[in-house]
């Protein structure tokens, strides 16, 4: 807590949030009554950690769907990432992992001791037996989605993970993140919180996975690399190095940049269409559910942009405070295209005028812009809200916001 505070000690909005966010209750949510479901959130809080407080904030129709929905795919996830399986073993998995859902008391030990969630396939059987107990509308969804997903990747684990046009990028992420659009938005509409028109744009329900899911590719290069996979396509890379492993080279920096904007601006190509889609978005919980991993990626991106440090540094994130702060401040579609125009203006400063995605970059940022404007009018106002909060701060305030914090946490500490 004191290091967050300290990291946005120049943020003020950040610090109160902080705050804000370190004195609201810790359990908020309380299992204890019900084992089984302790356990289920027990895993969704070591997956995810921030995450899993926007899943148990749902409306309580959607939350264990969504939580289950979650985990699974998790699961999914953890057996295709982990590179120390032979493939033999692997695809069978991946492909069958639809019907593994059904099979009471299923569980997975096969993976690697360093895979981050091993622990929730040695446990699974808890996930299973929370999916056998969901509305059957809701297991429909999520097996059918786990089943294209996991054939899915077990095209690309035998293609040797190598994604070679922008098309097959786009496929990719569709798979592994397009895919959970639809299924969340088929899971929206058919429990009434949400118009039938939801589940109808599947192309936005696309994007909205696509926009993750492109800025974690672009954050994970080093990581991705070093476990030799190589999710960037070579149809971009390819414009700019020999090889990828060439991009980290000290030699190639000015490339490895012009490459960097172009994966950039290939993820900001979906912004648009993540705004139109949360302003179909009704409930509230939904809302920000869908919302806050959003607004997140595009402090990602506004952060890797023009960054050579993602060529030199793994696990580079955004600030606890900012993280803190977006998900406060995410409420309402004028909101966040307000948080969109900010950013996108941001991530236009950091532009390099000799890049050659100068013009392009420029372009999105102007587009972000003029469709909030015109589409979304109260983001204007919400604008100048949000920058006067990020703004307010003299070195006094904030100083005095950190004293406040620190006596706040002392108290909370001794009297909790
Ligand atoms: C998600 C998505 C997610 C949430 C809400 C609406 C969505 C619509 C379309 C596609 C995905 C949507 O959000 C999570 C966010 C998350 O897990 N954050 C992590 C960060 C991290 O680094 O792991 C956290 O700890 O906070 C997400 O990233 N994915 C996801 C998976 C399942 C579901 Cl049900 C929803 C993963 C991915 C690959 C981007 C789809």
């Amino acid at each position: 807590m004191a290091s967050a505070i300290l990291a946005s000690l120049f943020h003020p909005s950040e610090v109160l949030a902080l705050v804000q966010y370190k004195l609201a209750p810790k359990t908020k949510y309380d299992y204890s009554n019900d084992k089984s479901r302790e356990r289920l959130y027990h895993h969704l809080n070591m997956t995810s950690r921030s995450f899993a407080a926007v899943i148990q904030d749902l409306d309580e129709e959607l939350k264990d769907a969504i939580c289950i929905f979650y985990l699974v795919l998790r699961g999914l996830d953890t057996i295709e990432d982990d590179m120390t399986l032979d493939l033999d073993i692997k695809l069978p998995y991946l492909k069958t992992f639809n019907e593994i859902i059904y099979k009471k008391g299923w569980t997975f030990t096969k993976n690697g001791p360093n895979e981050k969630d091993r622990q929730l396939l040695v446990e699974f059987d808890v996930v299973i037996d929370a999916f056998l107990k969901l509305k059957p509308a809701y297991q429909t969804i999520i097996a059918d989605i786990t089943k294209r997903m996991g054939d899915g990747m077990a095209h690309y684990a035998t293609a040797g993970i190598c994604v070679n046009t922008i098309a097959d990028y786009d496929e990719y992420c569709h798979y592994v993140a397009g895919l959970v659009g639809l299924g969340l938005s088929d899971m929206f509409s058919a429990c009434g919180f949400e118009s039938p028109m939801v589940a109808k744009r599947k192309d936005l329900s696309n994007s909205m996975g696509l926009f993750l899911q492109k800025t974690n590719i672009t954050r994970d290069y080093l990581e991705d690399l070093r476990d030799k996979r190589f999710f960037w396509p070579k149809e971009i890379w390819g414009q700019y190095a020999e090889s990828m492993e060439d991009l980290v080279k000290p030699e190639n920096k000015e490339k490895a940049l012009q490459c960097l904007s172009h994966m950039v601006h290939n993820a900001m190509k979906h912004m648009k269409d993540v705004l139109e889609y949360l302003n179909m978005i009704k409930n509230p919980s939904c809302f920000k559910f869908c919302a806050i991993p959003q607004v997140m990626a595009i402090a990602t991106l506004k952060m890797l942009h023009n960054n050579y440090m993602i060529f030199t540094h793994e696990n580079i994130k955004i600030r606890k405070g900012e993280t803190v702060w977006l998900m406060k401040e995410c409420t309402s579609i004028d909101a966040v295209a307000a948080i969109f125009r900010i950013y996108a203006r941001e991530i236009n400063n950091k532009s390099n005028p000799l890049d050659p995605h100068f013009i392009d970059i420029g372009i999105a940022c102007g587009e972000i812009e003029q469709v909030a404007e015109s589409l979304y009018p109260g983001s204007t106002a919400e604008v100048a809200r949000l920058k006067a909060g990020v703004l307010a701060g003299t070195s006094g305030t904030v100083l005095t916001a950190a004293a406040v914090v620190a006596g706040a946490v002392v108290l909370k500490n001794k009297y909790a």
